[in-house]
């Protein structure tokens, strides 16, 4: 046969799309495309649309219910029977799929953090930390889309928004060199130094392991056991006792990174820096009778503040802030060790400046599928930011990803739509429960030349993650703490100097409350020369609500914390937006409420939510009623308005209705005396016109501080509002009487 020019047709069985060079691949190219005959991929999303943008293609389609295969069904009521009146079969395929998969319905709730809520939104970067760091996220107007979760640390799933507590407050940023997680919380300081002792904490804290109470608090023994005993925990444990331990709201904390990060510019210089959130809205409390009350009248006080406001279009902003140090080798500043994560920098010595702003604006639509699968990571970095030496934090990048495993089913959780990155991935993970990804290629490993040497490396050049040649102290191998962390006292004592009379009141009430609830005498003594090392008059109040001797300091704890003060601790003494704030209105339908549409708009114009409160459910002149004097309690409300005064309703009685125990002379419905008298002993804003005037007369002090008597709803509202812009009407707390 004579020869031909074409080459032989290639047996099957090359292992890549093209043939490899001899030598190892180096120029980078984008992954090679997969072999003619491995192109039959047709990609659907998890409801069998084909993939766009669109969210309505990852929600359910079509009109008519199916199986999970897609096959349209007559019947989901009933199941297939051998007769109606004989047993079930196993061939009822849909009974089969629909039970099972209910089954398997509930994940592993989060060790610690398991009860919050999220929002997703958008971080502006102002660009004003672009000179130390090379984080592209953090460029002059970059625009970043983030997902934030906030969360109680103690509490199940179930449990209830106001425990006192300390909060989560987690941010993913989906930026375009990757994803990076700002894993903070809402106090600066934490429990422990040495992330060893995080089974220790938490297991104090969380239920005694053989009756499983008390849920969500630490009132309780093991918890004071442990943190009276192991006294590093003593700074954090007085913020969680201060109105700290019981945000308002989500949309009123601050947050923090606590840790110290390691900032790198484009010339690999380094700085030293921690994060701050600064809420606009200012930081606020709630009281603790408030935070006891919504415990059971709305257990969800937080989760429903969150997204109503952003609902409503009051979105909650923060700005984001950093304090600098300079890096160097001691890894202090003004004598404060930045590696110890139970030490904050007071704001005196190194200002917070802000770098960004956060703006949640859109409510997650599914809880499971973003609030519950949402998995956060201190060691998601990018290049720009990297973590030092806390030894707290060196374990967080331990524990988070192998936490995940456990609590979404296997390695693959990063390919769960809420955690996938919005850069390019191309990592040589591959297989595993849940994945989701079809990779092409055969060579998931480095080097190669059959997949034609990809995915290579990022050059320096290439907005690479960068690890800095950072100089690691010598040592000797040792289990053992550095000596600058001993100090355990002096930023305690730091803060409550730094505390408002009526804050310090507070503070001393919680401690009270909560040895109070503790059963052990030698755990309250114990705790008490806590209270001692830190100040003796916290000390002798708490005592004497205890009945109980106040110790005396040892004085092996005079610690200095480089301020006397710092002013920025404190929560009092500025005005702020009242955005989403919640007004209750109380109308009579029985009189002329002719004004009442108006007045409702003009709170909404005011960007705050207005709830009418009446005798009875449905409409009063044309406004729905949001709440009856049966379901209504004061401490849903920041401010009260009463336009009228109703007689007693039908079931203004303690055997129907317990709130209508509170009887009063002034003729109006009972539960609505006790509104205001709530609403009174709270510090709220409370204004009246008409008929609601009579209310006031009876129910507060005359001449009281912010109690507005007006003319009508507009001059009153105007007057209420100004009065919410302080949080509360601080004056009507007064100080303790003297000891
Ligand atoms: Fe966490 N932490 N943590 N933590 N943490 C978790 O991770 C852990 C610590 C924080 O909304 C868990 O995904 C260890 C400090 C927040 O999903 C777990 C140590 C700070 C959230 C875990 C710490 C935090 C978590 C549980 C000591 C403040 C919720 C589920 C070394 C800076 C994130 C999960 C969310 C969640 C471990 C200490 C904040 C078990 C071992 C300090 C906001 O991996």
């Amino acid at each position: 046969m004579a020869p031909t020019d074409k080459s032989p047709t290639p047996a099957p069985g090359a292992p890549a799309a093209q043939e490899p060079s001899l030598a190892e691949p180096t120029e980078p190219t984008d992954p090679l495309p997969p072999k003619p005959d491995q192109q039959a991929i047709q990609p659907r999303t998890a409801t069998g649309a084909e993939p766009s943008s669109d969210p309505a293609t990852t929600a359910q389609q079509g009109a008519y219910l199916t199986t999970s295969q897609g096959a349209r069904l007559r019947d989901t009521d009933h199941s297939l029977k051998a007769g109606r009146r004989g047993p079930v079969l196993l061939q009822d395929h849909h009974l089969r799929e629909k039970i099972t998969h209910f089954d398997h319905e509930r994940i592993p709730e989060r060790v610690v953090h398991a009860r919050g809520a999220a929002a997703h939104g958008v971080f502006e970067s102002y660009g004003t930390a672009a000179s130390i760091t090379r984080a592209g996220f953090l460029a002059k107007g970059a625009v970043t889309e983030v997902f934030t979760r906030f969360s109680t640390v103690l509490g199940s799933r179930g449990s209830l928004d106001t425990a006192r507590d300390t909060r989560g407050f987690a941010t993913k940023f989906y930026t375009a060199e990757g994803t990076f997680d700002l894993v903070g919380n809402n106090i600066p300081v934490f429990f422990i130094q040495d992330g060893i002792k995080f089974p220790d904490v938490v297991h104090a804290a969380k239920p005694h392991p053989d009756r499983e109470i008390p849920q969500a608090q630490s009132a309780h023994d093991t918890f004071w056991d442990f943190v009276s005993l192991h006294t590093e925990a003593q700074a954090h444990t007085l913020w969680n006792m201060s109105d700290r331990g019981i945000p308002r709201s989500y949309r009123m904390m601050e947050g923090f990174g606590i840790h110290t990060f390691r900032l790198t510019d484009a010339e690999g210089n380094g700085s030293l820096a921690k994060f701050h959130w600064k809420p606009k809205l200012g930081v606020h409390s709630l009281t603790w009778e408030e935070a006891q009350l919504l415990g059971g009248a709305d257990p969800d006080f937080h989760r429903r503040d969150l997204t109503d406001a952003i609902e409503a279009g009051a979105h909650p902003q923060w700005e984001l802030g950093i304090q600098v140090f300079p890096d160097n080798e001691e890894q202090s500043f003004e004598g404060i060790d930045l590696l110890d994560p139970t030490k904050f920098v007071p704001e005196e010595l190194a200002p917070v400046q802000p770098v960004g702003l956060l703006t949640l604006n859109r409510n997650p639509r599914n809880y499971f599928a973003e609030t519950e699968q949402v998995a956060f990571n201190p060691g998601h970095l990018v290049p720009g930011i990297d973590v030092t030496d806390d030894p707290l934090l060196q374990v967080r990048l331990f524990s988070y990803v192998d936490t995940q495993i456990t609590r979404l089913g296997g390695p693959n959780f990063a390919q769960l739509p809420i955690n996938r990155a919005h850069a390019p991935v191309n990592d040589m993970l591959r297989d595993g429960y849940g994945q989701q990804g079809d990779p092409a290629g055969v060579a998931p490993y480095h080097p190669n030349s059959l997949d034609g040497g990809c995915p290579f490396m990022a050059g320096s050049d290439d907005a690479a993650f960068t690890d800095l040649p950072v100089k690691v102290p010598e040592g000797v191998k040792e289990r053992a703490l550095s000596a600058t962390f001993e100090d355990h006292y002096s930023q305690a004592q730091l803060f409550w100097r730094s505390m408002t009379a009526v804050e310090q009141d507070h503070i001393v009430d919680a401690y009270s409350f909560e040895l109070g609830k503790c059963y052990e005498q030698a755990v309250k003594e114990r705790q008490l020369q806590c209270l001692a090392e830190i100040d003796p008059e916290l000390c002798s109040r708490v005592a004497d609500a205890l009945g109980l001797p106040a110790p005396e300091a040892t004085g092996e704890h005079v610690g200095d914390a480089g301020v006397d003060a710092s002013a920025a601790l404190s929560q009092l003494g500025e005005t702020w937006p009242v955005d989403g704030r919640m007004v209750g209105i109380v109308v009579d339908p029985e009189e002329d409420n002719t004004d009442l549409l108006t007045l409702h708009e003009a709170v909404v114009e005011a960007s705050m939510t207005p709830v009418v409160i009446a005798p009875r459910g449905g409409e009063v002149a044309g406004v729905p009623v949001g709440r009856t004097f049966a379901t209504a309690r004061s401490v849903e409300f920041d401010a009260l308005l009463i336009a009228g005064s109703p007689a007693p309703g039908a079931d203004a009685w303690p055997s129907v209705d317990t709130k209508g125990g509170a009887p009063a002379g002034d003729g109006a419905d009972p539960r609505l005396g006790l509104m205001v008298e709530e609403c009174y002993r709270h510090a709220k804003a409370i204004g009246a016109w008409g008929r609601g005037r009579e209310l006031l007369i009876t129910r507060t002090p005359e001449g009281a501080p912010g109690v507005v008597a007006g003319k009508d709803g507009a001059s009153v509202l105007a007057e209420v509002q100004e009065l919410l812009g302080s949080h509360r009407v601080w004056e009507r707390y007064g100080s303790a009487p003297a000891q």
